[in-house]
């Protein structure tokens, strides 16, 4: 298809716009949403994400839906920062079940500079095994997204969680403001933003349009797109959240998609309570990037077979490493690093 008759990228959405998007009748929406979803992306294809909690609990943040916050008592263990080489064979598993990207998260308000050397220390390893990289470590300076940058970090992320207007019911002890700066300083380090939000907070439609346009309206829209569904955990703020209807998280999916054609949105947290159908219909909306992995951070995600018997059954395959490297030796070693994951006993392969 020529470009020209792609949807345009736009980033001047308005809130009525947004809304009579969602308010569409649901076939009309998840129509629209097919169209665009294939205009950018192999629609039978879904990236894979492992994530990895290398700092958990204790953080002194109050997020109302965290386990990990110092606040609240979810009866969770803490841990120290983990050590550089236990993240490497958790990374090597992940890439033998066949992940592609591999994400670390620390429960921190912000990294402190002295922990940094060890957090770009973890970074060169995991990229030196052919994967992509990601970070979640809190908000971030402009020399500290900078470090990240020149240890190779690939994308940085950064959540602004809900819209500007529901932000204070869910966290006052950082400013919407604040996330805006971050992904401000993780752009002007060169990295690639991967900012999203939880939806089943008890916000209103509103705000999950207020949630996508503050994402889609950015300078520049973020490449990787998490949409969360709120895991309730037991002694956070948000245990007794009242569910969101089933349709309306899958509402917000194809409108992030309509609204940032060019991004993978992911079908992040809350998965192990979707059943087969819903995360089918998520697919659908143009959902194309799971987080891959039998723990999130610290609840449960679906097991890697479970995962792999649904996308086979739907024809889909996992996204392989795009080949759009600078240089020809990073390629080299994510040919390599792809091959290597084809012969783990849990990659499945739709095109063959
Ligand atoms: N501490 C860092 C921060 O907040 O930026 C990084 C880790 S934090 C756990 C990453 C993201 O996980 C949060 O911004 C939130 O969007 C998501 N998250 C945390 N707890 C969740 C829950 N119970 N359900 C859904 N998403 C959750
Ligand atoms: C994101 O948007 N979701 C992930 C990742 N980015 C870091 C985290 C989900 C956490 C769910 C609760 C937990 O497992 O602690
Ligand atoms: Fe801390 Fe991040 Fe959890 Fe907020 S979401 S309490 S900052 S770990």
């Amino acid at each position: 298809m020529p470009a020209s008759s792609k949807t345009a990228i736009r980033q001047d959405w308005t809130r009525d716009e947004v809304l009579a998007m969602f308010n569409q009748p649901f076939n009309d929406l998840l129509f629209q949403a097919q169209v665009v979803h294939r205009q950018y992306f192999d629609p039978n294809e879904v990236q894979l994400s492992t994530l990895l909690s290398i700092k958990t609990g204790a953080c002194p943040e109050d997020c109302k839906y965290c386990p990990q916050s110092s606040r609240y008592d979810t009866g969770l263990e803490k841990e120290k920062l983990m050590a550089v080489e236990q993240v490497i064979k958790e990374a090597r598993a992940a890439k033998a079940t066949g992940a592609t990207r591999f994400c670390m998260g620390a429960a921190w308000r912000s990294p402190k500079d002295k922990d940094l050397p060890y957090v770009a220390e973890m970074v060169r390893e995991v990229k030196s095994l052919g994967m992509e990289t990601c970070m979640t470590l809190g908000m971030l300076k402009e020399g500290q997204a900078q470090m990240l940058a020149d240890a190779g970090l690939d994308y940085y992320n950064h959540n602004l969680d809900t819209s500007p207007e529901y932000y204070g019911e869910i966290i006052t002890t950082r400013t919407y403001e604040d996330r805006l700066d971050t992904l401000g300083n993780v752009r002007k380090a060169g990295m690639k933003v991967c900012a999203g939000g939880i939806v089943g907070m008890g916000e209103g439609e509103k705000d999950r349009a207020g949630l996508l346009m503050q994402l889609a309206n950015l300078p520049q829209q973020p490449e990787s797109v998490p949409i969360n569904m709120l895991v309730k955990v037991a002694g956070t703020p948000l245990e007794q959240q009242e569910d969101l209807d089933p349709f309306e998280f899958i509402r917000t999916i194809a409108v992030a998609r309509i609204m940032m054609p060019k991004s993978h949105v992911r079908l992040s947290a809350g998965r192990e309570e979707m059943n087969d159908q819903m995360q089918a219909l998520a697919f659908m909306a143009g959902a194309n990037s799971i987080f891959y992995c039998e723990k999130l951070l610290t609840t449960p995600n679906p097991k890697a077979n479970k995962d792999m018997e649904l996308l086979e059954r739907l024809g889909i395959k996992p996204e392989s490493y795009r080949v759009d490297r600078d240089s020809e030796e990073e390629e080299e070693v994510l040919h390599q690093a792809m091959a290597e994951a084809e012969t783990g006993h849990l990659f499945y392969n739709a095109a063959k």
